[in-house]
């Protein structure tokens, strides 16, 4: 039809040349675009077809193959509970307002004097980075983002971005973290946007030059985000000040973090006491920062620690608004922020039900429904609670191929005190390592590994380092024992020889000796912040090269998201340009076979609808290892050739 609408044209008819015929009839060229980006589509459903899925870490069909359906929402038929329900457009009330109007600084003191606890939730990010590998895709989101400026109108924030995210969104799911990012704030214009960014690793493993920080921050403020949770895996105040700077300098609210380790209630863990904890936070009040994050990435804040660490500092800083995080790894995480939040913390985080618990946060009905018994109510709705979560619940469903075998809660993270993202990611590297059955004793490593490394907080990146640690003694069969006397000659993990050189930073207490000088022999050594001697990107030339390699469409984010990840942006400008933007696949055809005969419905831009169907998979070619697919388009035949990879 394309070259019949294209020969039948009058103008063309009428004797134009083919190049200007094209430049100047545009509408031409956006049929020749949308037939494009059909075929570069029907590629990518051909080889599922065929050879099934090959997003990594996938095991089987996504666990449910029917539509998602939006559950209504309770109307509210008194508007002083908040603004009635209108799904046609977003709403426009909430805290973010303040942020707009006021600044951090009004922010800060607005969400400090609410008299109730307010939440975060952490569904959209922390969930399903803890859960199911951070492979939720942007369209899930997208699609009850519009209910939930609704129901989470008076939340802190929903984290939406950062920590393992970025990179994931790329290099798993052919998304452009950035476009993530415009899409949900479009649909949610009322609700603070939170980001987890690692300081001077920002959303990377490594540190960067002290542009790439700021410029990665400016982008994501210009993108859309509200408020920066800046943390450091090593607590190391001069990796955190970089990142706090570029926060600030940006316009974000600084939700600066502490990150938690040890146990401040038991007095036989003493390397990271209360006076720990407050020394740090002293100094990162001294850098000016909005909010104070206390960050229980492992879930080994007990309550009575958790009364303890949140009321010293309360105490201490009666003006400083206080936000906790915490994972349910053992069991404890609703208990704990029930606990905080009594004893004086501003927003606890949470998870909506059917993403919570486990190594993910506590549940969103549960704690709130706590809260509301009490005077620190968090102003989100049962009823709205359990609306958002039959639509969750039928999107975990979806995701049941990248869930780990995590089924019941596990206290010994009270010793290992492994993240809740890391526990099911090194937990699902095992079984992939042929070591599943040695999980058990990959915990017991990671113990010692830790220890090997000084007692070190542990955090992405810190925590891959004692992982690949822990990882690397086990299937070499090395004790503790072994790597101390055997360390001159050991070939260790790069990431562990980087660690021991300083490239992650100084850790509290510094290295040990004479293990460091054992493990990196004559590899140079940092004894301050890693980025302070790397040498500026050039964003220009950065830009200039890219454009050459991939076209006139890269952008200045596309430049930065190179800047975090080279290899990973350039893969997947690669994936894009052979398929296409797939984030608009709706997930159970973009991870799932497609039968015979099945009807799809993808709308691959605003207005344009595809029906597609698959009619029949061919023959192998004999000697190519190929095969067409055939489907039906909006009721045209199409075929595609696939490589057949069996
Ligand atoms: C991350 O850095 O991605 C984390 O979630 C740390 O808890
Ligand atoms: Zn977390």
């Amino acid at each position: 039809p394309f070259l019949f609408r294209l020969l039948t044209h009058d103008v063309f008819v009428g004797g134009k040349t083919w190049t200007t015929f094209i430049d100047d009839t545009p509408d031409l060229f956006k049929l020749v675009q949308s037939q494009n980006r059909a075929q570069k589509l029907l590629g990518y459903l051909g080889d599922l077809a065929v050879n099934g899925s090959s997003i990594k870490g996938q095991q089987g069909e996504p666990g449910l193959k029917t539509d998602i359906h939006v559950p209504p929402f309770q109307n509210r038929e008194d508007p002083e509970n908040g603004p009635p329900l209108d799904a046609s457009r977003p709403c426009q009330v909430g805290w973010r307002n303040i942020i707009l109007q006021k600044g951090p600084e009004g922010f800060a003191k607005a969400v400090r004097e609410y008299p109730g606890c307010l939440i975060m939730d952490t569904t959209w990010r922390d969930a399903h980075q803890s859960l199911l590998a951070t492979r939720l895709r942007t369209i899930d989101m997208a699609n009850i983002a519009k209910e939930t400026s609704y129901a989470l109108a008076n939340a802190y924030s929903i984290e939406c971005w950062g920590g393992a995210t970025f990179d994931v969104a790329m290099r798993f799911l052919y998304e452009d973290p950035w476009e993530r990012l415009r899409t949900l704030r479009k649909l949610v214009p009322n609700i603070p946007f939170q980001a987890l960014v690692r300081g001077a690793n920002a959303v990377g493993y490594t540190s960067y030059p002290d542009n790439a920080i700021y410029d990665f921050s400016k982008k994501a403020v210009e993108n859309g985000l509200d408020i920066f949770r800046v943390f450091d895996s090593l607590n190391y105040i001069d990796n955190l000040k970089l990142g706090i700077d570029a926060a600030k300098k940006a316009g974000g609210v600084v939700e600066a973090v502490v990150c938690y380790s040890g146990d401040v209630a038991n007095p036989k863990k003493s390397k990271y006491t209360l006076q720990y904890y407050l020394d740090f936070v002293d100094q990162l009040v001294k850098e000016g920062i909005h909010v104070l994050g206390v960050k229980d990435m492992a879930g080994i804040l007990k309550p009575e620690a958790a009364k303890l660490l949140i009321g010293a500092i309360r105490k201490r800083y009666p003006d400083l608004p206080i936000h906790v995080h915490s994972h349910d790894t053992a069991g404890i995480a609703a208990a704990s922020m029930l606990a905080a939040a009594e004893a004086g913390a501003d927003v606890v985080d949470v998870a909506i039900d059917s993403m919570s618990g486990l190594t993910s946060q506590p549940s969103m009905g549960a704690v709130c429904m706590a809260l509301e018994q009490t005077k620190l109510g968090t102003g989100i709705r049962y009823a709205d609670i359990q609306s958002l979560n039959l639509y969750w619940t039928q999107v975990r469903q979806l995701y049941t191929c990248f869930e780990a075998n995590v089924r019941a809660s596990d206290s010994s993270v009270f010793d290992h005190e492994m993240p809740g993202g890391q526990y099911t990611n090194l937990m699902f590297q095992a079984s992939q390592l042929g070591l599943g059955t040695q999980w058990a004793e990959i915990k017991k490593k990671y113990i010692e590994a830790n220890e090997l490394c000084g007692d070190v907080i542990k955090v992405t990146p810190s925590s891959k380092v004692v992982g690949d640690f822990a990882q690397w003694m086990t299937s070499n069969n090395l004790s503790k024992q072994d790597v101390l006397e055997r360390a001159e000659t050991l070939d260790f993990p790069s990431s562990v020889v980087e660690f021991f050189q300083g490239y992650l930073g100084q850790p509290y207490g510094g290295f040990p000796e004479p293990l460091r000088t054992k493990v990196i022999r004559d590899k140079p050594r940092i004894d301050g912040r890693p980025g302070a001697t790397m040498k500026p990107l050039d964003f220009k030339k950065i830009k200039a090269d890219l454009r050459a390699k991939f076209g006139k469409h890269i952008t200045d984010a596309d430049v930065t998201s190179y800047a975090m990840y080279p290899k990973v942006f350039e893969e997947y400008q690669g994936f894009v340009e052979k398929y296409g933007d797939l984030s608009v696949v709706p997930t159970r055809y973009f991870l799932g076979r497609p039968e015979t005969g099945e009807e799809m419905h993808i709308s691959i831009e605003k207005g344009k609808t595809l029906i597609i169907r698959l009619l029949a998979i061919g023959p192998v070619m004999e000697g190519k290892g190929v095969r067409d697919v055939w489907f039906e388009v909006n009721g045209e035949v199409r075929a595609v050739p696939v490589d057949d990879k069996s």
